[in-house]
């Protein structure tokens, strides 16, 4: 049986479009997951969007749409984005569903069952656009008067009868669960502010809300809807079948951004502890980007689309350029001109061009088959078992999440079968010894094989056509299929460049 694997991203809020932050951490989780897959694990990629809210109910009447109708229109966006990134999402979730209210209930009945919820009554200071509410010495009061959270989100003073989760009692067990689980929170910088929130105490957590009706009802209790916290971060107990007999849960990973790390770390193991749940194996904030150096915000009105993107620089360039630019786990800034540079040097010169010279040369040159190779050289036996070691230092860099150095790792490979081609230069051979060319270009398509199928879960679609051209069958590209020998022989199909060099329109006129 194959070992499984779950991951997930957050799941959207529906208050504004899809843009390029929520493309990042669903880029990022479907490198997760396809890398998985064709290590032969059974994956379980769960994204969505989070529905329910005072700042959804408010977004709603603003566009003058009921609820459902407004959370319908802007999931689908969301759907829509995923699908243009081609995110290999198994489940799509909405909160909205019936799946996810019965599993609230299921949950909530749970909690209570074990004791750990009661009714009292709550006021303190709320930010709407957060969902959250503020101590008091966390705010700043401006020169208008209003005063504003850590955020810069307004806040307001709510006085209302609510549900509490006993939070206050899990700051030990979760103090030890991270000391037990070097690795439940990552990376380390999120791991080390949380420690620190959870060791300053917690108090009792407010879960549900009576001033506005937009959510999923407390059993029991109509005037309540459950805080949409809460709600949202229920989904990935959803996502796994449960209330159902089997659930695939626990998660192996919720990929989020650092702003979310909190609520996925100290309140979600909480109240699964509570709830006598098995708890995920890891929670991992990443860093935020910017936009031209500029932080993407409703009111400034830059929140980057994707599909724009896509139309102008290909999908592969842009899934390529997030993981690539960045550091995992860092923040970054966004520019066109380092999408535009990494494009063109890193794929249309240093990949395109290793393709593009190795295959138009054996078209020529070898009678557009695989060629048969002969004994081996110490430059080819050095850069094979280069490639032979690329496997493993992929599936530990992944399991670090470090995608930045995964791809790193195979663009060593790459520049190295550049180095390797001039240094070897087939063209020469090609009239001092055809035998020693034929061995020559046998290693560089092996090499271009590997890269290939190592490059699929970054750039899924590109690849596929790469691999077409190396003449490699659908069923011989997963990882166990490395390693195995290229067929000598058989014929390949004209070669076609994958990645064109990008040139600015006003340039060419
Ligand atoms: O927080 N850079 O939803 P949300 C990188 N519904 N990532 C970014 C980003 C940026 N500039 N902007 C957004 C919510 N993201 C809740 C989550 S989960 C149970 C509930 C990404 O629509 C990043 O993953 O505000 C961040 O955590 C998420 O979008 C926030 O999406």
């Amino acid at each position: 049986m194959k070992p499984s694997f779950y991951i997930t991203t957050p799941i959207f809020y529906v208050n504004g479009a899809p843009h390029i932050g929520h493309a990042y951490t669903s880029i990022a989780a479907d490198v997760i997951a396809r890398f998985k897959r064709l290590d032969g694990f059974d994956v379980l990629f769960l994204t969505g969007t989070d529905e329910h809210g005072q700042k959804v109910e408010a977004a709603a009447r603003a566009a003058g749409l009921e609820p459902q109708e407004f959370t319908d229109r802007i999931s689908s966006q969301f759907r829509q984005m995923a699908d243009a990134l081609e995110i290999s999402y198994d489940d799509f979730i909405r909160t909205t569903e019936d799946r996810h209210k019965r599993a609230c209930t299921a949950l909530w009945r749970k909690l209570e069952a074990a004791g750990q919820i009661y009714l009292g009554h709550y006021d303190g200071f709320y930010a709407q656009r957060d969902e959250a509410f503020y101590d008091e010495s966390d705010l700043t009061t401006g020169a208008d008067g209003i005063k504003r959270a850590p955020s810069g989100a307004p806040v307001e003073w709510v006085r209302e009868p609510s549900y509490f989760f006993k939070l206050s009692a899990f700051a030990e067990p979760l103090l030890a669960l991270y000391e037990q689980n070097p690795d439940f929170i990552q990376p380390l910088g999120a791991k080390r502010e949380v420690t620190s929130f959870v060791r300053s105490g917690l108090r009792d957590l407010s879960i549900s809300r009576t001033s506005f009706s937009w959510g999923v009802p407390v059993p029991d209790a109509p005037d309540h809807v459950m805080y949409v916290w809460i709600d949202a971060l229920t989904n990935y107990l959803t996502g796994a079948g449960y209330p159902g007999e089997a659930p695939r849960w626990p998660a192996d990973i919720h990929l989020v951004g650092k702003e979310i790390t909190r609520f996925h770390a100290v309140y979600w193991p909480a109240m699964l502890m509570a709830a006598g749940q098995p708890l995920p194996r890891r929670v991992f904030g990443h860093g935020w980007w910017t936009v031209e150096g500029e932080k993407m915000s409703k009111s400034l009105n830059n929140a980057l689309a994707v599909e724009p993107l896509i139309a102008q620089f290909g999908l592969d360039a842009l899934r390529f350029f997030l993981l690539r630019e960045m550091p995992f786990g860092n923040d970054g800034d966004f520019s066109r001109k380092s999408l535009i540079s990494r494009l063109n040097v890193e794929l249309a010169n240093d990949l395109g061009n290793l393709a593009q010279r190795t295959l138009s040369f054996i078209a020529k040159n070898a009678g557009g088959q695989v060629p048969a190779g002969g004994a081996l050289s110490p430059a080819d036996e050095a850069i094979l078992a280069q490639a032979t070691a690329l496997p493993d230092q992929l599936r530990a860099a992944i399991d670090r999440l470090a995608l930045h150095e995964a791809l790193e790792d195979i663009w060593k490979l790459i520049r190295a079968g550049n180095g390797y081609i001039d240094h070897l230069a087939p063209w020469t051979l090609k009239k001092t010894d055809p035998a020693r060319m034929l061995t020559v270009l046998a290693v560089l398509l092996d090499l271009l094989r590997t890269v290939a199928i190592l490059l699929q879960p970054f750039m899924p679609g590109s690849m596929a056509k790469m691999l077409d051209q190396l003449g490699i069958p659908p069923d011989a590209r997963d990882f166990a299929a490395l390693g195995t020998p290229m067929i000598t022989g058989a014929p390949l199909p004209p070669p076609a460049g994958v990645f064109p060099r990008y040139v600015e329109p006003d340039a060419c006129a």
